[in-house]
């Protein structure tokens, strides 16, 4: 099947494009953040691409809906249309909201560019391989979990004529003979192999800066170009998690069956602590941590505050805590965070503490309230989720949740506080 692409060998270009939520024509939210249109890449395309420039590669990345926000006029085809020699397209489908938007922009990709191939991955393609091989022919290639190693593979094959046989290169999917086919699913990225990636460096990105701006959480509006809004990263400080919420795709579960994930896969912390003062270098004023930390013991989170504060490193802290953390680690967290920079994100889901449990969240009101009290002090902003439709909840359980939201709302500084409660899909 490889023959096809034969015209490609010899060419060392490779573009990543992030794709919108909607159809690439649909100018709905050109400008504002009326409608939500996903501008988050996922946090390991950093890492995975920074490995393809490594080895030699020529990338350049387009976040297409950030294109469209910052210039309502924005044509991909136009864009793609400037790029001669691509070797390779990549596109992201990982959350399923991106679903559609992702072979909306695979199809532009294949009128314009039609020689280069097309690879998806991301947790969403991990799940539905099959499903777009057969139905899309404008996606060549899926990669299932874990990217790094097998995109690398994949340019080295088809840009270099390197690597021996396609059969060989792990967790790739593709068609050959009519048949949609999936090699073994055998690489999974270890706590060294994430610690050997290069998850900072966004120059590859076409505005990198308008996109650090979008990515600082805790921020009302969204602001671009020409804005001298503060920065924001998400930083990738490990992957998996060891829980299995309800209505979670990236549980304990789930990363297992679609990454062959087995545990938890921490970065180390000295890792960690070096890329947030390569952060800070760089003028970023908050770093969100993609895993909560705080569910991987004191031994590992001490370690990581302790040396962000004993290097004198002053960056903001975004992290999403995956169950309530233990006193000790709110206020080594405040301690060690510039603290106006920072926030704490809190998941309740419902006021019903039943609710709460069943749906996979280990914590009561008054040891949330009691959390928010010790926080207080230290002026750190907060965002609290609730969740409607989650199984379990009633229309007691509804008024539980205002209840708490209310006790919330009466305890907590209200220009420290967001709080919503978002309709679960
Ligand atoms: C931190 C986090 C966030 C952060 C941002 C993280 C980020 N920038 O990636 C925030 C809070 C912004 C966020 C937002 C959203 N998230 Co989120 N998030 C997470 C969380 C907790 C950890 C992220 C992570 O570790 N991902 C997993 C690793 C494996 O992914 P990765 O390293 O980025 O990507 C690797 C592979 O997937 C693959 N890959 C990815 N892209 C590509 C592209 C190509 C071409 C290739 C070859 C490979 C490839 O290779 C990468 C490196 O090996 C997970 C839950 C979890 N524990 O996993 C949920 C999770 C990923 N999020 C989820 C969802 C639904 C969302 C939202 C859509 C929610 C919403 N409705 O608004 C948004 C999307 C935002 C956007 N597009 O703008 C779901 C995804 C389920 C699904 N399959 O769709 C998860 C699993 C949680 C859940 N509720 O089920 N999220
Ligand atoms: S703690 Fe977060 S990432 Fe882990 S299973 Fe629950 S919702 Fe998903």
């Amino acid at each position: 099947m490889t023959d096809v692409f034969a015209n490609v060998k010899g060419k060392e270009s490779v573009l990543y494009l992030h794709p919108p939520k909607p159809p690439i024509n649909l100018r709905m939210y050109a400008g504002a953040a009326r409608a939500s249109p996903y501008w988050q890449l996922p946090v390991g395309v950093l890492g995975m691409m920074n490995l393809l420039r490594h080895h030699g590669y020529r990338v350049t990345g387009l976040n297409v809906p950030l294109e469209i926000a910052i210039d309502g006029r924005f044509d991909l085809h136009t864009w793609l249309g400037g790029h001669e020699d691509v070797g390779l397209i990549a596109i992201d489908l990982h959350w399923y909201e991106h679903a559609f938007g992702a072979l909306d922009v695979a199809r532009a990709c294949k009128q314009v560019a039609s020689e280069a191939p097309v690879v998806l991955g991301g947790l969403t393609a991990s799940c539905y391989w099959r499903e777009i091989l057969s139905e899309f022919a404008e996606a060549d290639f899926v990669v299932r979990g874990d990217g790094e190693l097998s995109l690398l593979q994949l340019a080295n094959y088809l840009l270099r004529g390197e690597g021996g046989r396609l059969e060989d290169i792990p967790n790739i999917c593709y068609r050959a003979d009519g048949t949609v086919r999936s090699n073994s699913l055998d690489y999974c990225a270890s706590s060294e192999d994430l610690d050997s990636l290069d998850f900072v460096d966004t120059s590859f990105l076409v505005h990198a800066r308008q996109y650090h701006q979008i990515q600082f959480a805790g921020g009302t509006e969204f602001r671009v170009a020409g804005s001298d809004a503060p920065q924001g990263h998400w930083l990738c400080t490990g992957r998996g998690c060891r829980y299995d919420c309800s209505f979670c795709g990236g549980g304990r579960r789930s990363h297992h069956l679609l990454t062959g994930r087995k545990g938890v896969v921490p970065r180390s912390p000295g890792k960690i602590v070096r890329d947030l003062s390569r952060l800070e270098e760089r003028g970023i004023k908050q770093a969100s941590l993609s895993l909560d930390p705080s569910i991987l013991g004191i031994g590992y989170w001490s370690e990581l505050l302790s040396k962000t504060r004993d290097n004198g490193i002053r960056i903001g802290l975004n992290n999403e805590c995956f169950q309530l953390p233990s006193d000790e680690f709110l206020q080594e967290y405040v301690r060690a965070c510039d603290t106006s920079h920072s926030q704490l994100v809190f998941s309740p889901l419902s006021g019903s503490e039943s609710v709460r449990r069943r749906n996979g969240k280990h914590f009561t009101n008054d040891q949330l309230l009691a959390a928010l009290s010790l926080l207080r002090p230290a002026r750190i902003p907060i965002a609290v989720f609730f969740s409607l439709n989650l199984p379990g909840e009633s229309e007691r359980a509804f008024r539980d949740t205002l209840v708490l939201a209310n006790r919330i709302c009466d305890m907590y500084p209200p220009e420290l506080l967001r709080m919503s409660n978002m309709v679960h899909t």
